[in-house]
This record gives C-alpha cells, structure tokens and sequence, in this order.
C-alpha cells in the first residue's frame, strides 16, 4: 500500500482544496429541509443555490454566467481565440433526499478553482472552458433524470412539463414559479453542437470505498455502468387483516416483498450487476388492513446494456410470474435507460498523465453509480476522474466526506489536463 500524503509531497498547504471546501461548505447551507441536505429541482433552495453558484463564478472571473432555461449554471471562460472551441465539464448541484455535500458539487468547484487560477493571471487557453452546474441529475422530485445534462444533449422529453411531483406541482409550473420559461423551444435552444466543443470531462467523488482501501487519492474512470429504471404498481384488494385468511389474501406488498428478495439474489449471480427497490409504499395503508396496492421503484443496473437488459427481462419476467400466481395486476412504467458509457480512450490518457504528473500510482475503474457524463456520452467523447471519499467513501449519506489535500489534487489534475490540451 502506498502512503500518500499532499503536504508530504508537496510541503504546501491545499490552497485550491481549501477554496473548494469553503465553496462546498457555503452551498451547502441551502436545503430544502433543515438539519439535512435535500435541494431537489426548482425548490427555493434548489434555487438559492443555483444564485450561489452564479455569484461564485462571477467572482472566479468567468467571461459570461448564466442560468439557462432548465435551471443549468453555466460559466464560460473563452479562449484566445474568437471562434475557439470548448472544453465542456460540470456536474450537478441538485441532491438526493438527506444527502452529501460533495456528490455532483464536487465537479463544478474543482474546474472553477482551475478558471479562477486563469482569470487571475489573465491567462488565455487555445480553447475555452465551459463549466456547467446541472440543474438536476438525481430524479428525486419528478419520474425523470438527467433533467439538466439531457438538455445540452436535446433529450428533454416535452411530456416531462407535465408531470407532477408529490405534491401535486407540475414541471412546468415548478419552472415558472422559479423564473424559468417553461418554455420547450427555449429548452430545445440548450442542445449543444458537438463541432464546438473538443470534448467533455466531469471530476466526481467516487461514492465508493475502493480508493479509500487502497489508500490513493484519484482514479481513472474507465466506464460508466448503464442503467435503467422503473416505476411499478401492483394492486390487489385490500380486506380486513384480522378476518381474511392467510390463503385468501390478494396482498400487494407481499408480492413485492417476494420480488424484492429475487431482485437482491438475481443481481447477485452476475457478480456486478446490482438491483434496487429504493422506495416501496402501500398508499394509504393501515395496521389492519391487508395492502391492496404497492408502488414500488426498481433501478437495475451492470457494466454492459446486454448484461442490464437480461436482468431486466428476469425481473419483469418474475414481476409477472408472482402477480399471476397471486392473483394480483402489476403495471410497470420505465423512467430511464442508460447505455453503459465506456471513457474515450484519448481523454481516459490525458487524465492518466494528469495524475502520474502528480506522482500518484495509476488506478483505473469502472464507475458503479450514474453520472452526467453519461448523457454528454451520447453526443462527444467523455472521461471522468474520481477523487477518494472518506468514511469508507460512503455516499447518498451526510457521512459522505473527502479532504481539501485530495480536493487539491483534483484541481491540480485537472490543471494538468488543460496544459496538456493546450500543448496539443
Ligand atoms: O443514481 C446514481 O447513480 C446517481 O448518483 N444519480
Ligand atoms: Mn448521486
Ligand atoms: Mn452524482
Ligand atoms: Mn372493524
């Protein structure tokens, strides 16, 4: 095991790391609910951040800031030339529900800390730097994801304005009473053209616990799972929990209680697949009523789409073998499909360099969890970096934690790459 230490390398203290920190730190004062961290889409804390973060990179000495028609933050620091194309990189600020601070946030600070070092030493790059804050990225407060990324890639689907959240509140009413247009034409404007851009690359907290382990600070992302997931319904008639016989029930929770344990022993057998059912309700449901109806999630995912679709087919395949045994409906709807988005090779090198520049070993992995990157996937080539998380890297946890000495190094990595694109 190596020991790796920045202040024993570099005998300095984390200045970058440490202005990461506190910009990490301020935004995270805005929750949709005190003591915890939750900023879901177009909330009034979803909102404040995205202020936050345009004041932020106003001060870094971005050449234009704004927020665009879906929420999105966009900073662009242009490069020497007129007509210069774009790196393109961010991740997003929306969170799940009681999250952690630096899961999406981590990818918008580390490339603004490399701008504002730009900015202050008026230096120009032969390209420019895009940084992007997407607007949401988790689905947490409507049946849809990628909200913020998908538009630079023109997959905002025009029947998401509709949908409620549950509260009742449409997208498109969400968006107005945030300031936003609500408009699709405004939306459809976001699409980014792949011409003016060389690429696009997203710094993340691992939200594992490999690079902890094994004590290194940064690794290569090789590969993005795909995913995909659903929305699910099983009815069947609620009765008297007291007089209803044991083989007379038509339970709708049981059966996804039955599906549940398939889904944790099917994703098991292929080693790295693996399989959710993250929110299960029986609405309305009491201490002696039999539940007659159960909503359920499903998010199912692998390294490879032909491996993800198998386990998909069994899963819905079993859904449908156990309502029929048990007598109960089941409707299913899918809310997202996610190819497995492999690293270009050209950019996966240009953060190798980046890292053994910093004298770091090497270590390269797949990433388990779903990120913008995917969606900028579809339309140019990607690479991501992971920076180590604390606490076992726990994330989608308010344990989620990192260091400003690792921080620092990802800033620096990132530098490292943009010297080396401008060497080009
Ligand atoms: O679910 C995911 O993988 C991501 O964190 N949104
Ligand atoms: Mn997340
Ligand atoms: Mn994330
Ligand atoms: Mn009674």
């Amino acid at each position: 095991i190596v020991e790796l230490r920045l202040n024993d390398k570099f005998g300095v203290e984390p200045v970058q790391g440490n202005r990461v920190w506190d910009w990490q730190e301020a935004l995270a004062q805005h929750s949709d609910q005190p003591g915890q961290l939750t900023v879901t889409y177009l909330t009034d804390a979803h909102r404040a951040a995205a202020k936050q973060i345009v004041a932020d990179m106003r001060e870094a000495g971005f050449d234009e800031v704004e927020i665009d028609a879906v929420g999105n933050v966009v900073g662009r620091y242009r490069g020497a030339t007129a007509g210069a194309k774009y790196v393109l990189t961010g991740s997003h600020y929306d969170t799940v529900r009681n999250g952690g601070k630096y899961d999406g946030r981590l990818g918008i600070f580390t490339p603004m800390a490399c701008v504002r070092e730009l900015a202050r030493a008026k230096r120009r790059l032969p390209f420019g730097v895009e940084v992007v804050a997407f607007a949401e990225e988790e689905g947490q407060r409507y049946k849809a994801t990628f909200l913020g990324s998908g538009a630079l890639t023109g997959h905002f689907d025009p029947a998401w304005l509709d949908q409620k959240d549950a509260g009742g509140v449409t997208m498109r009413d969400a968006m107005r009473h945030a300031g936003l247009p609500a408009d699709l034409d405004a939306i459809a404007a976001l699409k980014r053209d792949p011409q003016h851009y060389l690429g696009f690359v997203e710094v993340h907290i691992e939200q594992g616990p490999v690079l902890n382990e094994i004590d290194i600070p940064l690794g290569i992302v090789t590969s993005i799972n795909g995913g995909r997931r659903f929305h699910c319904e099983v009815t069947g008639m609620a009765s008297h929990a007291g007089t209803t016989p044991m083989d007379r029930r038509r339970d709708a929770a049981v059966a996804v209680a039955e599906l549940a344990l398939y889904v944790e022993r099917r994703a098991s057998q292929d080693g790295d697949s693996v399989g959710t059912i993250g929110m299960l309700q029986v609405p309305n449901g009491s201490i002696n009523v039999v539940p007659g109806r159960c909503l359920f999630s499903l998010d199912l995912r692998a390294p490879t789409d032909p491996q993800r679709d198998a386990l998909v087919d069994d899963v819905l395949a079993k859904l449908q073998e156990i309502c029929a045994r048990r007598g109960l409906h089941h409707a299913v709807e899918e809310t997202m499909r996610a190819a497995a988005a492999p690293s270009a090779p050209a950019w996966q090198r240009r953060w190798e360099a980046a890292v053994e520049s910093l004298g770091l070993p090497l270590y390269r992995m797949p990433s388990g969890a779903g990120h913008d990157a995917m969606k900028l996937h579809e339309t140019m080539p990607q690479a991501m970096l992971f920076v180590r998380g604390q606490n076992s890297g726990i994330s989608h946890n308010p344990l989620e934690s990192t260091t400003s000495d690792d921080m620092e190094l990802g800033v620096r990595a990132f530098q490292h790459l943009l010297e080396q694109l401008a060497q080009e």
